[in-house]
């Protein structure tokens, strides 16, 4: 049970602090407390704030028969922007006071790790400590003006944990302080939508198919359409990245498939789902199975200095060997005047990546823009 609190990053949401006539939003967050009787875990705390914070007063509220905090505590704080200490004040109320160091301002990030020892067993459904209060300095004084949002976390997955191909993997949630029930659960491998749960308990399974790092993480809802992510744990695929299509044409076909290009070429769609090989190797999906839930393509528009730009995002693998992907944008739909979109937001997401291109040419100048990805691929030589 321990193995949740050695990667506890979870968080509670805080809003509403006015500063300097900006709304500034911050959020506060603290880890699962859940553990074996007489063991002991850590309990992190994460701030992430977009205000000048000189100072936080926090308060977390604990049952004194199931869980002590270290006497004195050995609490460190992570970034050198600040100091931090902590005590007991009263039976079931333990405070912390964080203090930004030389007048910079307390930055986003992790605050600190709480070491907590449990009395008694807490199961991963319950938690020991809660948040209380919060104070926050913004260098006028302080406020009280924190309210908390629901967290969610994954049980039972631990940061590089390994899970083999094709054995199966429980992806379970917890969640804390919705207003009403929870009503469905989103799990994402990489960024994509693997499984839906709408009914307690909120799990779903998922069988990797391939080598490499996969970041799961997962979207909780409640009835009353309140939403929150829960921070993502990355666990690790043994075997050899597949850095190339060539290389994940060998892993997924049989010689003799290989060696059929109707089969496994690149414009071949082997398991009929309408996705061609050569995007089944881009996403990461399974070209033999049409198990598929999301959709690895989205197209939107961004404001951009006051313009509307067509743009798409692109879940892809990292490694693509011999084959290479732009996203190419025209005013036509046969692509004869086209212009190469631009990267603007990127995110690593296991050794997968969501990438958004963006249109150079505002849709406000033109009638219609078209969007699309192209990938080339150059068979290495034999
Ligand atoms: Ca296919």
């Amino acid at each position: 049970m321990n193995r949740v609190l050695s990667h506890a990053f979870v968080f509670l949401i805080v809003t509403g602090i006015t500063l300097s006539s900006s709304f500034a939003v911050s959020r506060l967050a603290i880890g699962p407390s859940s553990g074996t009787a007489n063991s002991t875990g850590a309990l992190a705390i994460q701030f992430d704030t977009t205000a000048v914070i000189a100072g936080l007063q926090i308060d977390l509220v604990f049952n004194p028969l199931e869980v002590e905090f270290p006497d004195p505590p050995t609490l460190s704080a992570i970034h050198e922007s600040h100091s931090i200490n902590g005590s007991v004040i009263e039976a079931g109320r333990y405070r912390l006071i964080v203090v930004a160091l030389a007048e910079t301002p307390i930055r986003s990030g992790e605050l600190a790790t709480l070491p907590i020892r449990f009395k008694q067993t807490i199961p991963e459904t319950s938690q020991a400590v809660t948040l209380s209060e919060v104070m926050v300095s913004n260098r006028y004084g302080l406020e009280s003006s924190f309210s908390f949002s629901p967290f969610v976390a994954l049980n039972g997955l631990t940061p590089g944990m390994e899970v083999a191909p094709g054995q199966s993997l429980p992806i379970e949630a917890v969640a804390f302080g919705f207003e009403s029930d929870l009503q469905r659960l989103e799990v994402l491998i990489n960024g994509q939508l693997v499984g839906v749960s709408s009914s307690a308990p909120f799990s779903a399974t998922w069988t990797p198919i391939e080598p490499g790092a996969v970041l799961v993480t997962a979207i909780a809802r409640d009835a009353s359409g309140q939403q929150v992510i829960a921070p993502g744990v990355e666990v690790n695929v043994p075997g050899e990245l597949l850095e190339s299509y060539d290389a994940w044409r060998a892993f997924f076909f049989t010689p003799a498939e290989q060696a059929d290009p109707s089969l496994s070429g690149p414009t071949a769609d082997f398991d009929k789902d309408g996705t061609l090989n050569i995007f089944e190797f881009l996403s990461g999906t399974n070209p033999k199975a049409t198990e598929r839930l999301g959709d690895s393509f989205e197209h939107a528009t961004i404001n951009d200095g006051g313009q509307e730009f067509l743009t798409l995002t692109v879940v892809r693998r990292s490694q693509l060997g011999d084959t290479t992907l732009k996203a190419i944008s025209s005013n036509n739909l046969a692509f004869l005047d086209t212009a190469e979109a631009v990267p603007v937001s990127f995110e690593q997401l296991g050794d997968f990546q969501r990438i958004t291109f963006r249109d150079t040419i505002p849709i406000s100048d033109t009638e219609r823009r078209f969007i699309r990805v192209e990938l080339d691929y150059t068979p290495s030589a034999p």
